[in-house]
């Protein structure tokens, strides 16, 4: 999809679009107000004070309506440059310009304003020559912004849209957008039966139904026996945590904004942990370590809680409660290079397992300006970066690097992957950490007899099982192989009355080859059932009539195909085992 802000041309037609808007909305909206309407990657948006008014999607063809009729009248767009005090004169009435205005120096910038028509708006441009040029556009949602970003402030309006240069690019556009929807996980999450919310347990807080649990029960059978296999230990530690636990580790003075609030329980003052590391380095630290001990690999599936503005919450991509695929891996430092090592090759094997194609490796590295985020030690911050980065290189890992994005306590290396719809995110994460360990003074005796301090590996293969399974809902279209699929095979009898026991008689057969199974027995027609079948994206459906009840065989079809196989039941359990086993994609 057309990344609109990286597209010169495109960002002035679209931050012109942006004015038209406004000026249309003024125009059916007298009391209107502007903030600010940028150009972004999905096109432009503005952000408009509505008073007491609100504008829905149902309001959005009327406002286009009139930005058609403004364009026909094709007024020329014209730049005026002011003083600072004739700006502020000139928007006097309008509090969200004087912010903007006051805020402004004179010295390093040019106040300008734009004139179209009857409208003018404060704006550095530049934009296109006349309003004729804003033709091919379309206003795509609305939706609520805070004033700034800032949750105690106003709630806004913003108003989407996008514009091209012609109808064909608008029009493929929108396909594409169009696309986008139907892959989108909360789309495909709701019509697969996969999660649900309701308000009572709250925003970000998405309740995985049967047939999601049942995924993210294969999920999590899969990574825990790739990492029993790869030595490590997996425990069960509790959700929350002492503030104090918090104040050791420094997620307390570092991490508290991604919190929610503490809760005190007699003399003790709790929080919903955020991450799993204090919990697990106090397990490492329950018994002495010899340097032979190392590396000691400890796993948890943990649920975490984390303070996720409300706007920012999106289906099980991003919650407030999620459950990690964390462990942390505790090293010597000789060891990180082959450790980490086992790391990528983990994550490498995992996603070509699922067929995973769609994502790039990110190295996170501090910002050395930023001395109050990263903790202040560059030779550790050096090495450590430099590991990474030969791992990487040597692995023959493409990536690319991120200044300022790392954690607080060390580099770490992330895989980013794009959702259907918004920014990429990541998925799996592998950080070095050279900080933890000394704040909980872990230690193991080194082969000289001398007290050392372990490095800290945090890694997440999946990440969070909740964000795996949105990422993978999108990259398969739902479509999943057979080995994750919560329904196997479905099952249509052609006709109740005579096939009926046959197919129940073949479901039993496969259930006790552990094949999830279901059968169709509504008084539906065929075609109609066969349909239904294809919508759940069941891999496998049978169709069981007369002549499969004569031979004892079985009739499939497999999903997106059209053409049905006959063969014997136990070909067909052969089969599917034989699919399951290996994982097929298909
Ligand atoms: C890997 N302490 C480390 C851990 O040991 C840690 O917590 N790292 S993290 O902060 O990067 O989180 C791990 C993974 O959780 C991320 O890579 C991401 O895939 C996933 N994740 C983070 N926030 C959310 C969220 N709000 N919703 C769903 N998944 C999330
Ligand atoms: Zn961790």
């Amino acid at each position: 999809m057309k990344n609109i802000k990286e597209d010169e041309k495109l960002s002035i037609l679209n931050h012109s679009c942006a004015h038209l808007l406004a000026q249309a909305v003024k125009h059916l909206y007298p009391e209107a107000k502007f903030w600010v309407g940028p150009v972004v990657e999905e096109g432009f948006y503005y952000d408009i004070d509505l008073g007491d008014k609100s504008i829905t999607e149902e309001d959005l063809p009327l406002i286009e309506k009139e930005m058609k009729k403004i364009s026909k009248d094709g007024k020329r767009i014209v730049r005026h440059e002011l003083s600072k005090e004739e700006a502020l004169e000139m928007f006097k009435d309008d509090p969200y310009k004087i912010d903007l205005i006051s805020r402004m120096d004179e010295k390093d910038t040019v106040i300008s304003c734009y004139t179209q028509g009857d409208f003018t708006d404060l704006c550095r441009g530049p934009h296109v020559d006349t309003v004729k040029e804003i033709k091919h556009f379309k206003l795509l949602k609305t939706s609520g912004a805070y004033w700034k970003g800032d949750s105690n402030n106003k709630m806004l309006q913003r108003i989407y849209g996008i514009c091209f240069e012609n109808e064909e690019d608008l029009n493929e556009h929108l396909k594409l957008l169009e696309e986008a929807k139907e892959r989108d996980h909360r789309k495909i999450g709701k019509d697969l039966s996969i999660f649900m919310s309701n308000d009572l347990v709250g925003k970000g807080m998405p309740l995985w139904l049967p047939n999601g649990a049942l995924i993210r029960k294969q999920l999590e059978n899969y990574i825990y026996e790739k990492e029993q296999k790869l030595g490590y230990k997996h425990v069960y530690t509790p959700c929350v945590g002492t503030v104090d636990l918090y104040k050791t580790s420094g997620h307390w003075d570092h991490y508290k904004d991604n919190m929610f609030p503490s809760m005190k329980v007699e003399d003790e003052e709790f929080v919903l942990r955020p991450m799993n590391c204090p919990h697990h380095m106090l397990i490492y630290a329950n018994e002495l370590h010899s340097y032979r001990d190392l590396p000691i690999r400890i796993g948890e599936f943990a649920t975490d809680f984390r303070y996720e503005a409300s706007g920012a919450v999106k289906g099980i991509e991003r919650v407030r409660c999620m459950c990690q695929n964390d462990a942390h891996l505790f090293v010597r430092p000789d060891q990180i290079g082959d450790e980490f090592k086992k790391v990528v090759k983990l994550i490498l094997d995992t996603y070509n397992d699922f067929g995973i194609k769609n994502y790039k490796f990110r190295l996170s590295l501090r910002d050395p300006e930023d001395k109050e985020k990263y903790f202040n030690d560059d030779d550790m911050w050096n090495e450590a970066e430099n590991k990474l980065r030969e791992v990487l290189n040597e692995y023959g890992c493409e990536y690319t690097e991120a200044i300022g994005e790392a954690a607080f306590y060390g580099p770490k290396l992330d895989v980013e992957v794009k959702p259907a719809v918004g920014p990429e995110v990541t998925l799996s994460t592998c950080q070095l950490d050279f900080l933890l360990p000394k704040r909980f003074e872990l230690s193991y005796i080194d082969s000289d007899g001398a007290k050392k301090t372990p490095v800290v590996i945090h890694r997440a293969i999946f990440g969070t099982f909740d964000r795996f399974t949105a990422f993978y809902l999108e990259e398969t279209k739902g479509l999943l192989p057979l080995w994750l699929s919560p329904m196997q095979v479905n099952i249509i009898p052609v006709n109740n009355e005579y096939h009926l026991e046959y197919a129940d008689c073949i479901k039993k057969e496969l259930e006790s080859h552990n094949i999830r199974v279901s059968v169709d027995d509504r008084e539906e027609k065929l075609g109609y059932k066969m349909r239904e079948s294809v919508i759940k994206k069941t891999p496998y459906t049978l169709i069981l009539g007369d002549k499969e009840k004569d031979t004892n065989t079985i009739s499939y079809r497999l999903r997106g195909t059209e053409s049905t196989e006959n063969i014997t039941i136990e070909d067909f359990i052969n089969k599917l085992k034989k699919e399951i086993k290996d994982k097929t994609i298909f």
